[in-house]
């Protein structure tokens, strides 16, 4: 048994991590690409340059292409990016991914080399060539995510707390918002909290932020970042949107939640990067099984459980 099936054993079944996601993460997968794609939305009664002037402060957040859809990453080395798994685990076989950051353009060291972990919701990519001109994410390995002012960073669709998500502008926006719950699977939740409307409200304190703000699908494995001694780290990484209105567009009283990057740094982030070949890893043929949607997910969630 090695450490990661040790550690993950306390999470959430695959079963009931899979159920939820069936309920949202379907949804999502269904409106990954850009012809139904969403993403970050802002507050209404505020400009959305406020928004993309905060965005120039996350250097380390990068776009990444996936065949004719969209997610975001997060560079944390100059060769690695941790992004979410679900975009990746559900592009077609073949799909060409490559991540933009510093106006340039990197491929993948080889195609389709994500990890997954049973119960969490992470893929770590590398590039061909490092990413030299930019500043790595730190990642965050402390324990006061909860209560913490997060900001959301990422490409994609916008719109505003009234419209929900509809435009798309492949413009990195960030925004703020509360940690208010970190639930049992270690997904850190923010609700989007509506100016003068508390009832809308479902989590922590009705007011909202002066940049209040919730990802959606095209900042999925986009990076949330808390500030903690003077520095800035990267605490999660985007993953699920959960709503109440029939509807994940991410519009008021929609809830993000990102996956707690701290559970993962020195059990599962920094082991595979400094020796990618660990035994916990699924092999490359493995990842070319890899179909479309769930089973594609599921499949690799059971194979991590040996
Ligand atoms: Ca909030
Ligand atoms: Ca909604």
């Amino acid at each position: 048994m090695n450490m990661y099936s040790t550690k993950f054993k306390m999470l959430p079944s695959t079963g009931v991590l899979l159920s939820r996601l069936s309920i949202i993460g379907l949804c999502m997968l269904l409106v990954s690409f850009p012809e139904h794609a969403i993403a970050g939305t802002i507050r209404h009664d505020v400009s959305d340059s406020s928004y993309t002037v905060l965005a120039t402060a996350y250097d380390s957040v990068g776009k990444l292409n996936i065949g004719a859809g969209m997610a975001s990453g997060v560079l944390i080395h100059e060769n690695w990016v941790l992004t979410a798994a679900i975009p990746l685990s559900s592009a077609p076989l073949g799909t060409t991914v490559e991540f933009i950051i510093g106006g340039l353009s990197y491929s993948m060291d080889s195609l389709f080399t994500p990890v997954y972990g049973d119960g969490f919701d992470l893929a770590l990519l590398k590039l061909a060539t490092p990413a030299t001109g930019v500043n790595p994410a730190l990642l965050y390995t402390g324990a006061g995510e909860l209560g913490s002012l997060g900001t959301a960073v990422g490409y994609g669709f916008t719109g505003t707390g009234l419209t929900g998500a509809t435009n798309h502008t492949t413009v990195k926006r960030a925004g703020t918002n509360m940690i208010d719950e970190i639930d049992g699977s270690g997904i850190m939740w923010a609700d989007f909290d509506r100016p003068s409307f508390p009832g809308e409200s479902s989590l922590g304190s009705a007011t909202p932020t002066s940049l209040e703000y919730l990802f959606a699908n095209g900042d999925i494995g986009g990076g949330l970042f808390i500030e903690e001694g003077g520095k800035t780290y990267l605490a999660g990484i985007h993953s699920v949107i959960d709503y109440h209105d029939g509807f994940n567009d991410s519009d008021y009283g929609d809830k993000m939640g990102s996956t707690k990057v701290s559970l993962y740094v020195e059990d599962f982030i920094n082991p595979f990067i400094d020796d990618p070949s660990s035994s916990s890893v699924p092999e490359p043929t493995t990842m070319l099984l890899l179909g479309t949607g769930l089973l594609g997910l599921a499949g690799a969630r059971r194979r991590f459980k040996r």
